[in-house]
């Protein structure tokens, strides 16, 4: 083991030894490559019971109380992400990190891979109470790459959303958003393995737009870039500051940014508003 590895090891256990099994600690999580050395990995890693987990609905099942979930390795994870209630204040990537929330697995179990790639893959759905951050995290091959709802008040920090046919986020009920230093791009476009073409196969873009705030939603998106979505670019109840957002569809196109005025998700129909 690394040297590094034992002196993040040693301060996990510092912090898990100060607060206590269920208070408001930072657990780590594994990606593919075995940090802590056990020769564990992914669910075999959840359930030796220490404070390494290997999946990350292990670790956010391992804290509550404004918990931390850190990944420190790089590696793809399978998994719907759910946070609801108050667990879970920040989940994240290490820096230099590659963590992909991925809904296809090649060579994976087809059942799985469909049924994955027919749900949303980090789902934030909180009363608001505690604000939670989501930071440094890849999101590919969903419905949504995240989808908020619920009354969750949330920062979403240097994310990569791809090929989520859907939306890359969506944004619903009365949430709030920061949407910063994040990649949105290719929404509304999926080359999968097991359900085939989006679009042109038997799954359609539903609406494939890059960012929507809809409802009662509201927020801010800001130095992210939202590119080469099926539908519109950024839709909804948002501020806008100092974004690239390029080669979406508006249907007039007429540019990538429009003010979805019915809130219905659809940036490009009659009850919207779209601009350069
Ligand atoms: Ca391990
Ligand atoms: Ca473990």
């Amino acid at each position: 083991m690394k040297r590094f590895s034992t002196t993040a090891l040693a301060t996990a256990f510092a912090l898990f030894a100060s607060g206590g099994v269920f208070a408001n600690h930072t657990v780590l999580v594994e990606g593919e490559q075995d940090f802590d050395g056990d020769g564990l990995l992914g669910a075999n890693e959840d359930s030796d019971g220490d404070q390494v987990f290997g999946t990350i609905m292990g670790g956010v099942n391992g804290v509550s109380d404004n918990g931390r979930v850190m990944i420190v390795t790089s590696g793809r994870f399978f998994e719907t992400v759910t946070l609801a209630g108050t667990g879970v204040t920040a989940l994240e990537a290490a820096p230099g990190v590659n963590a992909v929330v991925e809904a296809f697995n090649g060579g994976g179990d087809v059942e799985l891979n469909n049924a994955r790639q027919q749900a949303p893959g980090i789902v934030v759905d909180t009363d608001g109470s505690f604000p939670i951050e989501i930071r440094n995290l890849v999101t590919r091959n969903w419905t949504a790459g995240i989808l908020v709802q619920g009354q969750s008040r949330v920062t979403i920090d240097k994310v990569r959303a791809d090929s989520n046919v859907n939306y890359g986020i969506q944004v619903t009920g009365s949430s709030r958003v920061a949407i910063t230093n994040s990649q949105i791009n290719g929404s509304g476009y999926r080359r999968s393995g097991s359900l085939g073409l989006t679009p042109g196969g038997d799954i359609a873009p539903d609406p494939g737009v890059g960012i929507a705030f809809q409802g009662g939603s509201g927020g801010v998106v800001a130095n992210t870039t939202v590119a080469h979505s099926f539908g519109a670019g950024i839709t909804g109840n948002v501020q806008r500051q100092n974004n690239t957002v390029f080669d979406n569809s508006t249907g007039g196109g007429n540019g990538g940014v429009c003010i979805d005025t019915d809130g219905d998700g659809f940036g490009w129909d009659g009850f919207a508003t779209c601009f350069p």
